[in-house]
């Protein structure tokens, strides 16, 4: 590029000289240097002709730079953008990585568990489990002891809030699952532990027998979370049809299970309650009724705007009153002497 610049530069020079040259000698020579005049100026036009090929060479050669130009920062661009797939690529494949490491561990402590053991290292809880270092919140299953007459059961176990250690005994975040059931299924327990499910009285009996903690977790459908915990919870047996024990409330929700306490639980089949009513079917769930609700967290779950129609929607009245369906709402227990 510059050579052909300072080319062109010397052309015009030299073209500029001849020209001085050539009056110089037309003004010596007026009349009789007529052949070297022509000369002269048949050199001045063809270098004329030679400045102007020149000078739109050098507009083409400046043409075809910018088009370089905005090839090149348009390559630049493709290859930041093909730099930013890579990259989501990458985070894609770690998310998976570190999920396949979950299940890898899930899958070794499903080996653990089915070796023979003794009673004393009974795997009871997700809190023993959080003690024998398993820190990864999911599903795990507890095996089957004879020795203390337990089943095999799957529990999903919530490892990071306030500590980790916690069994879940309820969840309501899908809506599929009916919660209006009778005693038998809220007795044996239903749903899925991965989504919607209550976890079965028996199974909660037996886990509360030791000092236990509740703790109660809400969202409702503008994404706000609150909770409610109760330092000490127990269930009755089935013979006292499950009877509630909860005190020492803590938390930001407020307390909508107290009017609950010292309630038998009652379903659509079995009326337990304290009403003339029969509260199991009017709020469409197997709850502790009183006469009948302050909460009613096994109700019917409702999709964000058909919430405010009815009563029998999964409400907590200290946060949202008696008309709001929460979205999402998970119950959990641990050993009140748990440390983390
Ligand atoms: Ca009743």
């Amino acid at each position: 590029m510059s050579k052909v610049k300072l080319n062109t530069v010397t052309m015009v020079v030299t073209l500029l000289l001849l020209a001085e040259t050539c009056a110089q000698i037309s003004k010596k020579k007026s009349t009789s240097s007529k052949p070297v005049r022509a000369q002269c100026c048949d050199d001045v036009r063809a270098l004329k002709v030679q400045v102007a090929n020149m000078t739109s060479l050098l507009e083409e050669l400046s043409r075809k730079q910018d088009t370089d130009l905005k090839n090149v920062a348009r390559q630049i661009m493709e290859l930041d953008k093909q730099s930013q797939q890579q990259d989501a690529r990458v985070t894609e494949a770690e998310s998976k990585y570190s999920e396949i490491n979950n299940r890898v561990e899930i899958m070794q402590l499903q080996t653990v568990q089915s070796a023979p053991k003794t009673s004393s290292e009974a795997l009871y809880d997700c809190a023993s489990l959080y003690n024998k270092n398993y820190r990864i919140s999911g599903e795990y299953k507890l095996p089957k002891d004879e020795f203390l007459g337990v089943p095999e059961l799957s529990v999903f176990c919530d490892m990071k809030t306030n500590g980790g250690g916690w069994t879940l005994i309820q969840r309501r975040k899908i809506g599929i699952v009916s919660f209006n059931r009778d005693w038998k299924q809220y007795k044996n327990g239903f749903g899925s532990v991965r989504g919607d499910f209550w976890l079965g009285n028996d199974h909660i009996f037996r886990l509360a027998r030791q000092p236990s903690v509740l703790r109660i977790e809400l969202e409702d459908w503008e994404g706000e979370t609150r909770y409610a915990q109760y330092g000490f919870f127990t269930l009755g047996n089935e013979l006292n049809s499950y009877k509630l024990f909860i005190a020492n409330y803590s938390g930001n929700a407020g307390d909508s299970l107290h009017y609950h306490n010292n309630t038998n639980f009652s379903t659509n089949n079995q009326d337990n309650d304290k009403c003339l009513d029969h509260c199991a079917s009017l709020r469409k769930g197997g709850y502790w009724y009183n006469c009948c609700t302050d909460s009613n967290l096994n109700g019917v779950f409702y999709r964000h705007g058909e919430h405010t129609k009815n009563l029998d929607g999964i409400t907590w009245y200290k946060w949202h009153g008696s008309l709001y369906s929460l979205k999402r709402v998970e119950m959990k227990i641990r050993p009140a002497g748990f440390h983390s």
